[in-house]
């Protein structure tokens, strides 16, 4: 619609510099943290707050939407994406940076229409970096076109990847493998800046050439995915099939060639989709 198209050039309209906003200030008062499914997987105070906001800011233009949000999914709320046009929403990507008061942390809202995304809004609000894409429209950061590199050849890239929230033996032997297979190819470097909204934007920047994870939740990808693939990136599932938002599993890449390269050094381990009844 004509305020999405708005949206996108002026990101006044959804609350997304707001909600940063909320989040420096905590940030620079308190931060109240307590635990989600285990000692490492955190929520504080300020994710629902944050959260809440959103959804009363953005319900009050779009009544007959739908929301999928990580704190209200925590709360009991459905995790089920319809075909109607759906606002997938992550408070706070990169929990743990701000628990930790670790620089990187990203308000992600994404837009998804007949189960596409369509939109997307990433303010890593420690940096003040607005990243927003719209499909078919282009991708930009505080305004300026984003462009992937042209990187063909992954001796010459810079990958990032995260280590996720689960520690059981079995999946971080998974994870190690599978690092050490990518740095061994050899790459020039693997990063990972605690949020994966935030690692993608570096993709679409041009900055890295690419992302992957399993484990992930689709309100951590859903608003990235459109700003990569307007940047002109690619992004897929882990095991090069077709990205599909719900299943818990991404590879985010400048082209097709480095992101074939990543999946097939990717051991992949079982990650229950988000929308698992
Ligand atoms: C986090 C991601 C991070 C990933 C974690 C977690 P949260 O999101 O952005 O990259 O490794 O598993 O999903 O929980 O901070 O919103």
């Amino acid at each position: 619609s004509e305020l999405l198209l708005s949206c996108s050039r002026n990101t006044e309209q959804i609350p997304t510099r707001k909600a940063g906003g909320i989040i420096r200030e905590a940030l620079e008062n308190e931060v109240n943290v307590m635990q989600k499914s285990s000692s490492v997987d955190l929520v504080t105070k300020t994710d629902q707050q944050v959260e809440q906001f959103i959804f009363t800011s953005i319900r009050e233009k779009f009544p007959t939407h739908s929301f999928i949000g990580e704190e209200s999914v925590a709360a009991g709320q459905p995790c089920v994406l319809t075909d109607n046009p759906t606002w997938i929403i992550d408070p706070v990507d990169g929990t743990t940076n701000f628990v930790h008061r670790f620089p990187f942390v990203a308000v992600s809202i994404g837009f998804v229409v007949k189960k596409e995304p369509e939109f997307g809004v990433v303010y890593s609000c420690v940096e003040d970096k607005m990243y927003t894409g719209k499909k078919g429209k282009g991708a930009y950061c505080n305004g300026l076109p984003l462009q992937v590199t042209d990187q063909t050849d992954i001796n010459q890239s810079i990958i990032t990847c995260e280590f996720g929230s689960d520690r059981s033996p079995e999946v971080v032997d998974k994870i190690f493998s599978t690092m050490r297979k990518i740095l061994c190819i050899p790459v020039h470097g693997l990063r990972g800046v605690g949020t994966a909204a935030t690692n993608m934007s570096l993709v679409a920047s041009g900055v890295v050439e690419a992302y992957f994870e399993i484990g992930i939740h689709c309100w951590d990808i859903a608003a990235a995915a459109v700003i990569v693939t307007e940047a002109g990136g690619v992004v897929m599932n882990v095991d090069g099939g077709p990205f599909d938002l719900m299943s818990r599993r991404i590879v985010a890449a400048n082209n097709k060639t480095i992101a074939a390269r990543i999946v097939k050094e990717i051991d992949i381990f079982p990650a229950k989709r988000d929308d698992a009844p």
